[in-house]
């Protein structure tokens, strides 16, 4: 560990801010080429996301065997996953087992959140400020800070003032939470309230559900996994992430969906109960113009709303639960175990807090349409300043001192969700205009931390000193996002891919929604014509021109 202030000792080529997936192999593969790398860390230990979403019934919605690192042979061969979706407690122990089998440890500071980075021209480097009182230095700075990561808290009034116990989700404690005996409150119904609410109403006295828009679920049937599907896996590894690399979402099991429009009512029916049997995100791709075509999504959307009837033993309840409000798709679908049927429990009761907002948080529970809801417990579930939250609560500050925050008043703007204008040597990982989180999210990490690593050996290579998105070319950029995402249901939700869960955020749609698969072979072209749309600079300069294009 460096003596703390010596500035030598906090020089580095590449910072890395962020010990999650995306962080870890950034560490792994930049180290591994030869360059001097310091990861910042604000919480105790690796694993991002993994680290800091401990609630009951927290899982992966992607398939264990496909959600892992693809780096490694040796390491894809020798990890067992035990489930079809892995538990959150699994993929923190994968996590563990990565930083130790590739000793990353070392190389990360745990416990220090990055308040501020700023980029001086003069000296051609970012200036990296931690809570710490450290500033450290490097060549090029990585944000790897993951897109779910800042929590977003409920605005009621009295938040402050509940006595009882209280959770965000996000920030769930280490040492777990006990509900026997409690009246819970939970807030919240996209996918973490759909994976607790099972969980949290078999152990507490009573769960009151605090609903303010239905979400679309289907089940995860999850399952112990086969040592013949583990074999299938393991003997077929390049074959399974070749075939993600190819796809729209990254998912292995995509393709050969049929378009509704072209089928029979009786043929559309048989799909979808097909869908419903295979459980999971496969839902999504359902048909292959689920997000395109009206009626292939209203079907889909009356199917699901059928699922929810059948199950739902209470017709009033079950009426609630339909969701009405956005196309299915066009918010996350959520993936439960038994979430439907938790309504049929004597001990749940579910509050539609849409059409009346909650008004109040008292002492000792909720005031919602004149009724007081008595509760020992509180937990939020509603979600994350996505995209954008975590990277703007840094003071980050490119050329002539322009903050981050200023450039994307408007909404972010990025070059391929990795690198903006004005900012020099700044790369950011699954950063909004990138697939990310429409896609297989580790995929998409390890297609950007490949990409940055190989950028950077090209620099080094060419005795470069600094790369940059040229303006134009991140405009255009932002355009085609925007007019792929209108070709699709997308924009019709109050999503937080949209920013429309954070008051005053700016309404736009964030990811890409072109396919993993294209953007992938885009960037790869851009790579190999010498980083078209980038300036490439032999020296740190003040403004670019158009002559050093
Ligand atoms: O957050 P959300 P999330 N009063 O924003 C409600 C990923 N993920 O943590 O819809 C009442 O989706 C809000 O209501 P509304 C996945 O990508 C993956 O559930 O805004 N309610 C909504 O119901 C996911 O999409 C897994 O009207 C309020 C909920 O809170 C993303 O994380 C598991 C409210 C927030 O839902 C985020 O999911 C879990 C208020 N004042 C999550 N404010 C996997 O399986 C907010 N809400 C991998």
């Amino acid at each position: 560990m460096p003596e703390k202030h010596d500035e030598q000792a906090l020089a580095f080529d590449v910072v890395i801010v962020g010990a999650g997936f995306a962080g870890l192999y950034a560490l792994y593969k930049l180290r591994k080429a030869g360059f001097s790398v310091r990861v910042l860390e604000a919480g105790g230990d690796v694993g991002g996301t993994w680290y800091w979403n401990r609630y009951p019934g927290a899982r992966c919605d992607v398939e264990s065997l496909s959600y892992s690192y693809s780096f490694s042979e040796a390491l894809q061969q020798d990890w067992h996953w035990s489930k079809r979706y892995a538990e959150q407690p699994e993929i923190l122990s994968y996590i563990n087992h990565v930083a130790d089998r590739f000793d990353l440890r070392g190389d990360i500071e745990f416990d220090t959140r990055v308040l501020r980075a700023a980029f001086d021209e003069a000296a051609n480097l970012w200036r990296i400020g931690t809570n710490r009182g450290d500033m450290f230095t490097a060549r090029y700075c990585i944000m790897a800070t993951g897109s779910l990561s800042t929590p977003k808290y409920p605005e009621i009034e009295g938040l402050q003032d509940f006595a009882g116990e209280c959770y965000h989700t996000a920030a769930w404690p280490h040492e777990g939470v006990e509900f026997s005996g409690k009246k819970v409150g939970l807030i919240g119904t996209g996918a973490t309230g759909v994976q607790a609410t099972p969980v949290i109403a078999r152990e507490a006295r009573h769960l009151t559900v605090f609903q303010r828009t239905a979400n679309f679920s289907v089940p995860a049937w999850n399952r112990d996994l086969t040592d013949e599907e583990e074999a299938a896996w393991k003997e077929n590894y390049a074959f399974w992430r070749e075939k993600e690399r190819s796809t729209h979402t990254g998912f292995h099991n995509e393709g050969g969906h049929p378009r509704a429009t072209k089928l029979t009512p009786q043929e559309r029916l048989a799909t979808l109960e097909d869908g419903w049997r295979k459980g999971g995100l496969l839902m999504w791709n359902v048909f292959s113009d689920l997000m395109t075509d009206r009626l292939a999504n209203e079907v889909t959307a009356e199917f699901l709303r059928g699922k929810i009837r059948q199950i739902v033993e209470d017709p009033a309840t079950a009426e609630l639960l339909c969701p009405r409000s956005h196309p299915v798709g066009s918010k996350r679908l959520c993936v439960d175990s038994g979430y439907y049927e938790t309504f049929n429990r004597d001990n749940v009761s579910l509050v539609d807090v849409g059409t009346h907002p909650i008004k109040a948080v008292l002492p000792d529970g909720l005031l919602h349409a004149g009724k007081k809801h008595e509760l020992d417990m509180l937990v939020f579930a509603t979600g994350f300043d996505a995209m954008t939250g975590t990277l703007l609560r840094i003071d980050v500050r490119g050329r002539e001192g322009v903050s981050l925050g200023e450039r994307w008043r408007e909404g972010p703007q990025s070059l391929l969700g990795l690198a903006v204008s004005g900012f020099p040597n700044l790369f950011t990982i699954t950063g909004p205009g990138s697939p990310s989180v429409l896609s297989h999210v580790l995929m998409a990490i390890e297609q950007h931390v490949d990409w940055i690593a190989d950028c950077l050996c090209h620099l080094r290579q060419e005795g470069l000193a600094q790369i940059e998105a040229c303006a134009e070319a991140e405009a255009e950029w932002g355009a085609h996002v925007q007019e792929v995402a209108d070709g699709t249901f997308f924009r019709e939700a109050d999503s937080w891919y949209m920013g429309a869960n954070v008051p005053g955020k700016p309404k736009v749609f964030m990811p890409y929604t072109g396919g993993a698969h294209k953007y992938r072979a885009h960037c790869d072209d851009v790579a190999s014509s010498g980083y078209d749309g980038f300036i490439l600079r032999a020296h740190s300069t003040a403004a670019p021109s158009a002559a050093d294009a």
